[in-house]
């Protein structure tokens, strides 16, 4: 538990006997089922996930370019109190991680650089623009992962970027990307820890394209220019995120699923597979087993789309659970760095944070938890009813008591008990923020309002 909801709360040297006694039945009863709880709970501990900087404030980032953010990107809501500085940001993703057990990552978007009230172009970005986030995540052993920002600028306002026919245009968003590969590597070196820089651009067409042959090629030659420079394997991992369609781009994307798939593959680059980038019914965890058995390493933007790419917060789904027992039953973990993509301003800005990164943990140490070699041997003897039974059966097994122990060990809140201290960051650090709090139903209807 932290100090402050120790204090919130004087019930909790109570409450931790009782996580402690329902911690060693829980794991009593998980051995019976040959599940070792131990293990699982030093391999969670051992999972970073990144976390993305732009859900504390809504993808603006600093630059104050007057520019819309674009590129298909949408957030709705206006809760108050979202990080208007570098250091507001960084005070919110802290008080985040407070709340989340593990060590973890943070992705940063190259919008995010620190440049002293003054202009500089993307294409002129420097590791410099980025000390101070450096300094600040080495201070707290948190690896880094980047971002070039091919959205929310002038040269982007028509939908095109590297992918443009203007070869000038072209040219700026390449040297971009090469920037942010120096910057990503400069990350890795100071970490100690190769940064993942991920290539997600807009470009695309709201209604259908007579030629979609002349974007793509034009996109293969910017990467390729973009990837030119080789840099150490230890500093930088280069991926690229492919995407179905977007707002403003129903009809086609040049960095569709195909695309990307096959200059993953030729260039042996790691894939994004973002859940939200695909058709509705689709799910990325079926697709997971395949890609990895062509790319060196994939990148999992993990999202919730409703209905269409919408970026909501992360919760415990299916889909959710899908992934991460994918990930643990093909033992993909050190291939695979999981990163999460949603942004949601309807709701306190830093429990999107924390709720959508928790539930990601606790799908991955249910996974971890799963009696993985009895499943397996009733599939390979074909005994597909033992199977469905025991994967329904272990759904009720107490998982529960095994994440409010690895809460209460990580010295983190165990339950709901973040959800005050929560309310005391809104209140002592937020509302400050702000002239006046609403209520989140106002703020929701207000921003839905806005939205339209
Ligand atoms: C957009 C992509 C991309 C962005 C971030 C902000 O559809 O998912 O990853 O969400 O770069
Ligand atoms: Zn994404």
């Amino acid at each position: 538990m932290t100090s402050d909801s120790t204090a919130s709360n004087p019930d909790m040297s109570s409450s931790s006997t009782s996580i402690e006694t329902a911690f060693q039945l829980a794991k009593a009863r998980y051995s019976s089922a040959g599940v070792d709880v131990d293990s699982a709970l030093k391999k969670i501990a051992a999972i970073p996930v990144s976390l993305h900087c732009w859900q504390g404030d809504d993808v603006s980032g600093f630059e104050n370019s007057g520019c819309e953010i674009g590129g298909g990107l949408a957030v709705t809501g206006r809760y108050p109190g979202k990080a208007r500085s570098a250091d507001e940001l960084r005070a919110d993703i802290q008080f985040a991680l407070s709340l989340i057990p593990g060590t973890h990552r943070l992705n940063l978007h190259a919008s995010y650089a620190e440049t002293n009230g003054c202009r500089i172009e993307r294409n002129e970005l420097t590791p410099s623009h980025f000390e101070n986030w450096i300094q600040w995540a080495h201070d707290r052993k948190l690896g880094l992962d980047f971002n070039p920002t091919y959205f929310a600028h002038e040269k982007a306002a028509d939908g095109f970027t590297l992918a443009h026919t203007d070869r000038g245009i072209r040219q700026f968003w390449i040297e971009h990307g090469i920037a942010c590969r120096r910057i990503a590597a400069a990350m890795g070196a100071a970490q100690g820890t190769p940064c993942v820089n991920n290539i997600w651009i807009p470009d695309g067409m709201k209604d259908s394209p007579v030629d979609r042959k002349g974007p793509r090629a034009l996109l293969a030659e910017s990467l390729d220019l973009i990837f030119a420079e080789s840099l150490p394997a230890a500093h930088i991992v280069d991926a690229v995120e492919c995407k179905l369609f977007g707002l403003g781009s129903e009809s086609y994307v040049v960095g569709s699923h195909e695309f990307y798939l096959g200059y993953a593959i030729t260039r042996q680059k790691a894939l994004c597979l973002d859940a939200g980038h695909f058709h509705p019914t689709e799910t990325i965890a079926d697709k997971i087993s395949s890609v990895l058995a062509y790319v060196p390493r994939l990148l999992l933007h993990v999202s919730r789309g409703v209905r269409w790419d919408s970026d909501h917060v992360v919760i415990l789904t299916d889909d959710l659970q899908s992934i991460a027992q994918e990930l643990v039953r093909g033992d993909f973990l050190d291939r695979v760095s999981v990163g999460l993509d949603f942004f949601d301003a309807s709701i306190n800005r830093i429990a999107a944070w924390v709720i959508g990164t928790r539930c990601l943990l606790k799908a991955l140490l249910i996974a971890l938890l799963e009696p993985v070699s009895v499943l397996r041997r009733f599939e390979r003897d074909g005994d597909f009813t033992a199977r469905l039974a025991m994967l329904e059966e272990i759904k009720t097994l107490p998982f529960g008591a095994v994440w409010d122990w690895y809460c209460l060990n990580s010295g983190v809140p165990a339950g709901p008990a973040w959800i005050e201290d929560l309310r005391h960051y809104e209140r002592d650090v937020l509302s400050l923020r702000n002239s006046s709090l609403g209520s989140a139903r106002d703020n929701t209807a207000a921003g839905l309002e806005s939205a339209k």
